[in-house]
């Protein structure tokens, strides 16, 4: 029998968890950021007609989102299917997610009077529809379920900025030209993702992701001024649920090491760095997660199997490693290729993993 055979029944005993937790795995476990929506032609099917946002806030869509890439795939852990502007959007900032696009913000912030446009989160009254699709979820699923929430320099750069931005220059200089009201800024949205993951644990996530996803922008010296209390604030109020903790970024080859430090029990390795340096720079005592090249998956199945051996080789010494890509599932992906790299994630790890 394969090992995307084995039912788990006890989730805390999963392949995914065990490998959070650096213990001992029967096989490899995998997930790919962004595995719900993107490549999924039953995806595009249900959303027809229906806003990013609008089905954000449906716990019958995000129930049978999530479920697609689990049942499709056979990966060993779900992501709920929401977006990190979501709770912004419920403390009252008006931006909608655009077709193509991403996130818009309509005003962005510009100084430090705009800070007061964000109020604290109340999941309960502002977003309880995320927790009741959580709750509809974990009685479908076999596998873990990953809440997130976007991190505060991630989340202030789509504020500042008002939509994505290739240097994020309104961003830095708003931090480098008011300190003081760039840290009010960062803590008001540490609080506003640490409410939003406390919710989906609650609720029955088993584990949850910080995405910073454009942290790789600053330089080391920049991130632990301006960044790293932030985050820091979020990770360390999760700390008593006992969830594992997963931090991510892309282009943080210089971070990594600082990303962990600010809490995370999991590090999230792109694409830029081979997983066995990137763990290497995260340091002992956490486990990565990571790292194949989302575009290695247009290519032909030789070359992508090539690469999916090579992150497993070099991963084989390491206390705990997640398979993943280096960031999430490009849209025009071939769902085929993604459903043999997690089989053959599974088998390969399965004769060289020990128990
Ligand atoms: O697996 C999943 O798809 C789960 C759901 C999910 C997640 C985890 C979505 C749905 N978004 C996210 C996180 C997210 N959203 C991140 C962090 C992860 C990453 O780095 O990829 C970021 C930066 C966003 C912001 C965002 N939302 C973008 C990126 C824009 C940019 O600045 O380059 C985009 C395109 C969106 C819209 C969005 N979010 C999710 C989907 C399926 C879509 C596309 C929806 C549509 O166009 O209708």
């Amino acid at each position: 029998m394969g090992p995307s055979l084995i039912v788990t029944t006890d989730l805390n005993d999963s392949a995914f968890l065990r490998a959070c937790r650096r213990e001992p795995v029967p096989y490899t476990p995998v997930w790919f950021m962004r595995q719900a929506g993107r490549a999924l032609p039953e995806y595009r099917e249900i959303r027809r007609g229906v806003s990013m946002l609008d089905s954000c806030m449906r716990p019958d869509l995000v129930t049978e989102i999530t479920l697609q890439p689990v049942r499709r795939l056979g990966v060993d852990a779900a992501i709920l299917f929401s977006d990190i502007v979501l709770p912004l959007r419920a403390v009252g900032v008006g931006l909608d997610i655009v077709p193509g696009v991403g996130p818009v913000v309509a005003e962005p912030f510009r100084g430090p009077a705009d800070i007061d446009r964000l109020r604290p989160l109340e999941p309960d009254e502002d977003v309880p529809y995320v927790a009741e699709a959580v709750r509809l979820l974990v009685k479908e699923l076999a596998v873990p379920l990953i809440g997130f929430a976007g991190a505060p320099f991630t989340l202030a750069s789509y504020l500042v900025e008002g939509g994505a931005s290739k240097t994020h220059a309104r961003t830095k200089a708003f931090m480098y030209a008011d300190p003081a009201g760039w840290a009010l800024l960062t803590e008001r949205l540490a609080d506003i993702a640490l409410a939003s993951l406390r919710a989906q644990v609650h609720a029955g996530a088993s584990a949850v992701q910080l995405f910073d996803s454009w942290a790789g922008a600053l330089s080391a010296a920049d991130y632990a001024t301006y960044v790293l209390p932030a985050s820091r604030r979020i990770f360390a109020g999760l700390a008593d649920l006992g969830v594992p903790r997963i931090h991510f970024g892309v282009g943080t080859g210089e971070l990594l090491g600082l990303m962990g430090e600010a809490g995370a029990d999991v590090v999230g390795v792109d694409f830029h760095l081979p997983i066995d340096e990137g763990a290497r720079r995260v340091g002992p005592g956490r486990a990565v997660q990571g790292n194949l090249d989302p575009a290695a998956c247009l290519a032909p199945w030789e070359v992508v199997a090539a690469r999916t051996r090579d992150v497993l080789d070099r991963a084989k010494g390491l206390e705990g490693h997640v398979f993943n890509l280096g960031h999430g599932v490009l849209p025009e992906t071939d769902p085929d290729v993604l459903e043999r790299v997690v089989d053959l994630v599974h088998t390969e790890s399965a004769r060289t993993t020990t128990r």
